[in-house]
């Protein structure tokens, strides 16, 4: 294995090399980081014979369209047709055959009994029982587990007893991660295919066939010794009409990320057992690897996160942290199921929060979805609860906050959302009882929540976070940071550092907030008025401007700029471009996605309106933010849906209608008339210079769909005549 592995570690070196990000500041030569991927592309990639991403059922692989449970037709090209009932009763009883007489041919010679622990957990799937056996082979597991949520109790006290987490008080748990090992890697994760034509300019692409061998390297021995847990979980809720593209199953090799799933998905072997096809679940391979010996950040990293869209097949080698490692929320979520969805033709994945907002005068109710970059304001929107002045008239719900999937449904022509996901990971920094009391009351005692990588206090079993309280508590007395420190016991350069890492976070399920919407596990999902996106922005970006037209919208998705958050590794601060929200997401090329977009929106016969926000607009002087943000965001949103009603007209200027300011409900709010002046004004000089970026932004992205270029053109052309 030695040279082997030897030479594989050299190619991976080259590999990390070469995936610069491209266009990382906004305004800076856009092209560069995309000419490095494209000439791995020409020069190790086969061309497909000149397939061009465009979207649609034609874009899909026969083999994407087959782990789906579709098979093709030879009389009928073009006609996906579900296999016949025969087919497929013969195709289930050929592979329990292969599965059975193969797991009776590696009898002992497998470290583990994998037919005894799946048929002992009640598990029948023989797709299923298959991959594991092939994945307990490769990593060499000692044990196998298959996990579900009533395990949760029994896996609590399991961790307990290891000291892998530690109580935080009735119901509460606290976990360390490695010190390298806090949050996602952008560089380091891949998507990969076997159609060239899926490479963007975000996705990191890479063939299938490179990728595959070389992360089973990785993988190959390295879970000895430990158990593999089995991780069937669902990230729709049951009777979805998206359910086939969410069952999964995961195996992981650490204790604390089965917990994980058990509060962030539906966790069980029903999910899988009962398939309508039983072949169609995604494949998510997680292997923590010695996190001691990974080389996290250095030329050298061997840490490789690659999912293997057209496969289904998810593979996360060398983080136990977060999306790294709870494998059905962003890689299943987001990746693969922006992937699905573009490949059918059927919905979109995106990185969206999800609201409900009802008018108790009125007896309205409103569903608003939308993106912000990591770390940007999701979870705190989405568990706001109406300022006190409108509260009695005003409220809002919960549905999610980190992933929506949309669809039109063909009965009424509405978009319809769901939240594929089952709880929350959310941001611990600034989280209290005036910024989010929902939050808090979502990871109170009795709430099984973990947390991780926040403050702790070995004595009163406390958890605290920056922002959690004014000051840090001032009894130091049994207080650690999230290194595992003791704060007394800090060197002089560790003092003033912060108690908990920037990117702590608590791990509760869904129904735990207390704003939890009724209906939230509707399988139709809800449907929506008002698609939003934002973004950290100091400067530029008003509080709001809605956009009516769908391209101009989708454009406004596109060039959605804002300073980048500690939720990635090493691009904290940096002001870039973030399309959709979806930049560390994207899973096929921006052309196809924005003509995907404006397919599924376009087709809806109610259509939403758009806007951007922005909570985060700074005085240039002393750097406080102008807009108090949290609680008083629902009154820009307010604003929209009144808008939308055509009850309040607004201001048109050349990049959208903002409000006038009577429009605005300030009842209650803390800003002078000079900073809700900045924040409701265009600053056209300012906009202008943006445009010029906006356009080579664009410009990287092939096959961009025409519409999208008109409503730049319209847009710079307005401001051009707004002088
Ligand atoms: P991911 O889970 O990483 O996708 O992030 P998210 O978009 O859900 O971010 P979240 O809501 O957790 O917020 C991240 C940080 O932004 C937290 O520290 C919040 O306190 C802060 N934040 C959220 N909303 C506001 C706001 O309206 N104003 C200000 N100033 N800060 C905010
Ligand atoms: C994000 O980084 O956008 C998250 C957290 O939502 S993680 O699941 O770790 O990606
Ligand atoms: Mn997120």
């Amino acid at each position: 294995m030695g040279s082997a592995s030897g030479r594989l570690g050299k190619r991976f070196t080259e590999l990390g090399q070469q995936l610069v990000l491209p266009g990382a500041h906004l305004g800076e030569d856009p092209a560069r980081g995309a000419d490095q991927l494209g000439d791995i592309a020409a020069s190790q990639c086969v061309d497909d014979g000149g397939a061009v991403a465009g979207g649609g059922d034609d874009a899909r692989t026969a083999q994407h369209r087959q782990l789906l449970g579709e098979a093709r037709n030879p009389a009928l090209p073009g006609t996906a047709v579900p296999a016949s009932d025969v087919l497929s009763a013969l195709s289930i009883l050929l592979a329990v055959f292969k599965v059975e007489s193969l797991l009776e041919q590696a009898g002992d010679g497998l470290m583990v009994d994998v037919h005894a622990a799946l048929g002992g957990a009640g598990l029948r799937n023989v797709h299923v029982r298959e991959y594991v056996r092939y994945w307990a082979e490769l990593t060499g597991a000692a044990r196998i587990e298959v996990i579900s949520t009533s395990d949760d109790a029994r896996l609590i006290g399991e961790a307990l007893a290891d000291g892998e987490i530690l109580p935080a008080g009735e119901g509460r748990y606290y976990s360390r991660s490695y010190v390298k090992d806090t949050a996602r890697s952008e560089e380091r994760t891949v998507v990969a295919t076997s159609s060239p034509a899926d490479k963007g300019v975000y996705n990191n692409w890479r063939p299938a066939g490179e990728m595959r061998p070389l992360v089973e390297e990785r993988m190959r021995g390295a879970s000895a010794g430990k158990t593999m847990y089995v991780v069937p979980y669902l990230m729709a809720p049951a009777g979805s009409p998206l359910e086939r593209y969410a069952a999964g199953v995961e195996l992981t090799d650490c204790r604390t990320v089965a917990l994980h799933m058990i509060r962030m998905a539906r966790v069980g072997v029903h999910y899988i057992d009962n398939l309508a096809d039983p072949n169609s679940f995604v494949r998510a391979v997680h292997v923590t690897g010695d996190l001691e010996t990974l080389g996290q950040g250095t030329p050298g990293d061997q840490r490789c996160f690659i999912t293997i869209a057209d496969e289904r097949t998810i593979l996360h080698f060398g983080s136990s942290y977060g999306g790294n490692a709870l494998l059905g929320k962003i890689a299943h979520g987001l990746r693969q199921a922006a992937y699905d969805g573009w490949a059918s033709g059927e919905f979109l994945a995106e990185q969206f929060m999800l609201i409900g907002i009802t008018d108790r005068l009125t007896g309205k109710r409103y569903h608003v979805c939308g993106g912000f970059p990591s770390a940007s304001g999701k979870t705190n929107l989405a568990m706001m609860l109406a300022p006190d002045e409108l509260a009695d008239r005003y409220r809002v719900d919960f549905y999610g906050d980190d992933i929506a999937w949309l669809r039109v449904d063909p009965d009424d022509g509405k978009i319809y959302a769901i939240n594929p996901e089952f709880g929350v990971f959310g941001v611990a920094k600034d989280t209290n009882e005036v910024t989010n009391p929902a939050a808090l009351a979502s990871v109170a005692p009795g709430t099984g929540t973990v947390f991780t990588n926040v403050a702790y206090n070995d004595l009163t079993q406390e958890v605290w976070w920056e922002g959690r309280t004014p000051v840090p508590p001032t009894d130091l007395a049994g207080w650690r940071d999230w290194t595992g420190t003791l704060i007394s016991e800090r060197s002089a350069e560790e003092t003033g550092a912060p108690w908990a890492h920037p990117n702590s976070r608590f791990t509760t399920a869904r129904a735990n907030v207390p704003n939890i919407a009724p209906d939230f596990d509707d399988p139709k999902g809800v449907p929506i008025d008002a698609i939003i996106f934002g973004g950290r922005a100091r400067d530029r970006e008003p509080l709001i401007r809605a956009i009516a037209d769908l391209a101009e919208g989708v454009y406004d998705g596109l060039t959605l700029g804002a300073e980048a958050t500690f939720a990635a590794e090493g691009v904290e601060g940096l002001l870039r471009y973030d399309p959709m929200s979806m930049r560390p997401f994207m899973s096929y090329s921006e052309g196809a996605y924005a003509a995907h977009w404006l397919k599924v929106i376009g087709s809806a016969a109610s259509q939403p309106i758009f806007a951007h926000v922005n909570w985060f607009q700074r005085d240039p002087e002393d750097g406080h933010y102008l807009w108090p943000g949290y609680r008083d965001n629902l009154r820009p949103l307010l604003w929209l849906l009144r808008l939308k009603e055509g009850e309040v007209r607004g201001r048109q200027t050349p990049v959208g209608i903002i409000p006038a300011q009577d429009e605005l409900d300030l009842d209650g709010v803390a800003a002078t008339p000079e900073e809700l002046r900045t924040i409701l004004s265009i600053d056209t000089p300012r906009w202008k210079q943006e445009m010029k970026h906006r356009e080579r932004h664009l410009q990287q992205f092939a096959g961009l769909p025409e519409e999208i270029w008109q409503a730049h053109r319209r847009v710079a052309a307005a401001l051009r005549d707004a002088d």
